[in-house]
């Protein structure tokens, strides 16, 4: 037979269903587990349809952008992608922000919107909203059904465009009418899209020019994004730099591609990165971009970004490159698969002089803070990662709390750091932490927002309550949009303007969903109460950390700025982790004590 034949008789066998049903089956092919939705008038067919299967569980959120945002925790926490079920008009706005979420930090979603029906299309029906227009610019691809011919294709293309290649959010725009016109079902096998082929294998050419850069290294810096760990890389990474013995910088998405207890490891750079790791990237002499951007809360000022360095970049998109920064070694490719190859071909270098040299910055310019009575969200940080190991799923929030969780956390695996990165959309944490739990039951999962940020998507506490979701929901509580008021402090002359916050009684709040909750207030009331939190395994249990108003991140590299620029950590390092005069005590993050007789200069490296 023909393949076409074949294709016809397929047809012919093929058992006749509603849109709906057919849109069910596409979803069980695609071996969808969890849905996360909200129904409406123009998807009852399509929940009709939904209501007596068994294989897909279907999470009804409290809004559609905690679905979205839950979708995008599910997807970065599993691998998996993210499958996101509204209706139409508000129910599809609902999801513009968390779609553009997921753009923008190349996460695989597949949302599906219901739609009035066809011929009301364009007349202002009663909840129409022209849904695909709308996400043109934050959708990898989108698509309106017109015909229930057509669904199953669209729907495999659908998962094949959101999780290959650099992945994103694919949006499915379902008219009602066509839901309930019926077709004959066969699920296609394979994929026919001419104008979309990912290049997976880096080309061996470019793969052999980046090892003879490497292998003349003196500097070497890897500076290591979220697309190692979306492909799966981390493993090959980490052998990469330990070969090498090459420093390691992880950028906000990159945390827990490569072990912060690796002496390598120069934890993240940037805006408010450690001092030493943007110091490295300065003077570097190769610098070795793998599965990163190049965002500008990286580089600041793009002309002093690594100008010393020879770069080397390697991505699946071929868009990314020398987008922001020329680079002078490209090589489009899956990370995991560009690395098994240029592995072999690199040899052991001698940096034990740039290790050297770096070793005694991170003694001068340790992460650090000042701790007395009062409770500081670094010190939240630094006691969730001692009390966890490292072993939790932790999803932060936007906004100063996210920033000392990057620094003050020490990030061991892949896929354990979920945050909002290129789009810093407050809100996030709460939902996309839930989304997380429905996917991962071997580790906690351990939800941090803000004041503020919890309160954009707080009522998932109720999704969360009913599932009993095992989660640990920490809020830093400043009485700020501590960000905005940083900003307002250090750029704006302390201008304070529409910062301060007045807050419910979070502990009330919680109790209020039928979640245990407690407040700490005082230093010492940190580790016992997350200690308590991590002994609480059954259902959700909600943390309220009553801390230092106005508390400043640092090292902090002003916007657009370079690393000359960078403004250090206030506080003194000291020779230990005594009493100071003042009755409060400087505390190190994996930094080593220094001899305070030495002299604090940044020491140049020797340029051979
Ligand atoms: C949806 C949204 N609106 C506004 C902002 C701008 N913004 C960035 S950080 C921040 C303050 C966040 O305050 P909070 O959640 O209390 O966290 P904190 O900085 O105090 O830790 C704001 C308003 C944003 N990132 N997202
Ligand atoms: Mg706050």
């Amino acid at each position: 037979m023909t393949p076409h034949a074949a294709e016809k008789s397929g047809h012919h066998q093929a058992k006749t269903m509603t849109g709906a049903e057919i849109f069910v089956r596409c979803l069980i092919e695609e071996q969808v587990e969890v849905v996360f939705g909200y129904p409406g008038g123009a998807t009852i067919g399509v929940y009709d349809a939904l209501r007596d299967i068994s294989n897909i569980k279907h999470v009804l959120t409290r809004h559609e952008q905690g679905a979205t945002h839950a979708a995008e925790g599910y997807s970065k926490a599993t691998g998996k992608p993210g499958v996101v079920l509204v209706t139409s008009g508000p129910g599809a706005t609902n999801t513009v922000t968390g779609i553009a979420d997921a753009f923008m930090d190349s996460i695989p979603l597949v949302v599906f919107t219901g739609q009035v029906p066809l011929r009301l299309i364009g007349n202002d029906a009663f909840q129409e909203a022209d849904i695909v227009g709308i996400t043109r610019a934050v959708t990898k691809h989108n698509y309106l059904v017109r015909e229930v011919s057509e669904l199953a294709r669209i729907i495999k293309e659908a998962f094949h465009i959101a999780t290959t290649g650099r992945p994103g959010p694919v949006l499915v725009d379902l008219p009602k009418d066509v839901m309930a016109q019926k077709a004959p079902f066969e699920y296609p096998r394979e994929i026919a899209l001419r104008t979309y082929i990912p290049v997976v294998d880096g080309h061996l050419k470019q793969i052999r020019k980046a090892a003879e850069l490497i292998n003349h290294a003196r500097r070497p810096v890897l500076y290591v994004g979220g697309g190692t760990i979306l492909s799966d890389g981390a493993p090959e990474l980490t052998a990469l730099a330990r070969k090498l013995r090459c420093p390691v910088t992880t950028t906000l998405h990159g945390m827990g591609a490569f072990p912060e207890t690796d002496p390598l490891s120069l934890g993240m750079l940037g805006m408010h990165g450690t001092w030493y790791s943007n110091v490295a990237v300065n003077y570097c002499d190769v610098l070795i971009s793998v599965g990163a951007r190049f965002d500008d809360r990286v580089t600041g000022n793009v002309e002093q970004f690594a100008p010393e360095a020879a770069i080397i970049h390697i991505d699946i998109d071929p868009a990314a490159i020398s987008k922001n920064v020329q680079v002078d070694v490209p090589i489009v490719g899956d990370v995991k698969r560009v690395l098994s190859r240029l592995i072999d071909l690199v040899q052991p270098l001698d940096t034990a002089d740039w290790i050297a040299t770096i070793e005694q910055w991170k003694r001068e310019h340790p992460l650090r803070y000042q701790q007395g009575e009062q409770i500081r969200a670094q010190q939240v940080i630094q006691t969730l990662g001692n009390v966890s190991k490292g072993n939790a799923v932790v999803v932060t929030d936007v906004g100063q709390h996210q920033m000392w969780a990057a620094q003050f956390f020490t990030w061991v695996h892949p896929r354990t750091h979920i945050t909002s990165g290129g789009l810093g959309t407050m809100g996030f944490s709460l939902p996309a932490a839930m989304g997380a739990a429905f996917g991962r039951n071997d580790l906690p999962v351990v939800s941090i927002s803000g004041d503020g940020g919890f309160q954009m998507n707080s009522q998932e506490l109720a999704t969360i309550a009913q599932h009993k979701l095992p989660m640990k929901i920490f809020i830093i509580n400043n009485g700020f949009l501590g960000m905005v008021r940083q900003w307002q402090e250090l750029f704006w002359r302390r201008r304070y303007s529409q910062v301060e916050l007045s807050n419910p009684d979070f502990v009330k709040l919680a109790e209020a969903f039928g979640i245990p909750a407690m407040r700490a207030t005082r230093s010492d009331e940190v580790e016992p109460a997350i200690q308590r939190a991590f002994a609480h395994t059954e259902g959700p249990i909600l943390l309220e950390f009553v801390v230092a108003k106005e508390d400043n991140v640092y090292p902090m590299i002003p916007a657009g700025q370079s690393v000359h620029e960078m403004l250090d950590t206030p506080e003194p390092v000291l020779a230990s982790e005594g009493k100071d005069g003042d009755g409060t005590t400087v505390i190190l993050h994996k930094g080593k004590p220094i001899d305070q007789t030495e002299e604090h200069h940044v020491r140049e490296p020797q340029r051979v």
